[in-house]
């Protein structure tokens, strides 16, 4: 049953258990290949979470800016395709939300680390902003930031728990939010980990 959070903005409590078995399988078969990196902010400092991608663009960080891109920076190569699993989830989790037809053409990974954060900002990189964003959480809590559509609004927190969904439309597409620092409670199949997919229509 999907809990309206803001306008557009929906949250599945756990949506994504059913398939944590296959969907935990496939990622940690990825990030054995495509291990997450800390990106570079522009002002050249390194970000506290670590990134990987799926699909056809994947989301990099540098000196000269943020945006997809259609190589993995360390390595070159295309990113992998997102697998059926995690393609199906998406849409899924999409269509409970309202959003039907929902196709990602990237999965941006984010792996926290205990005391990994990150600051308040709006994802702008993306061609259409009607399209949602859908994210998933893996491992261990965290508490979810979500303001308005200026920095200033004020924050409401979410206590996301592993397996949960929230799918981001509407209005909501364009809010601040952002991850207060990450507190090390082990979980039994990520370990001293949270790992939040996001499944967006980059292009
Ligand atoms: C609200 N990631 O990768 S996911 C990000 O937990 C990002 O790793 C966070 O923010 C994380 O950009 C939060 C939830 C999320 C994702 C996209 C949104 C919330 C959103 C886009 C618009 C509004
Ligand atoms: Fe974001």
């Amino acid at each position: 049953t999907p809990v309206m959070i803001a306008t557009g903005a929906y949250w599945l409590p756990g949506f994504a258990l059913p398939v944590m078995p296959t969907l935990w399988q496939v990622l940690a078969q990825h990030l054995a290949a495509y291990p997450a990196q800390r990106m570079m902010t522009p002002m050249g400092h390194l970000m506290s979470v670590a990134t990987s991608s799926m699909g056809d663009w994947g989301w990099v960080g540098s000196t000269q800016g943020y945006g997809y891109s259609a190589q993995d920076p360390a390595t070159q190569q295309a990113w992998p395709a997102i697998p059926a699993v995690m393609q199906a989830l998406s849409t899924a989790a999409a269509l409970q939300a309202g959003y039907a037809n929902f196709v990602a053409d990237s999965c941006l990974i984010n792996v926290y680390a205990p005391g990994s954060k990150m600051g308040l900002h709006q994802d702008r990189d993306e061609q259409d902003f009607t399209q949602p964003i859908v994210s998933v959480s893996i491992g261990m809590p965290a508490t979810f930031l979500f303001g308005g559509v200026k920095r200033s609004d004020p924050t409401v927190k979410i206590p996301l728990q592993h397996g949960d969904i929230v799918v981001w439309g509407g209005a909501s597409r364009r809010y601040y939010h952002g991850v207060s620092v990450v507190k090390p409670h082990a979980h039994s199949l990520t370990g001293l980990r949270r790992i939040n997919l996001t499944f967006r229509k980059a292009k």
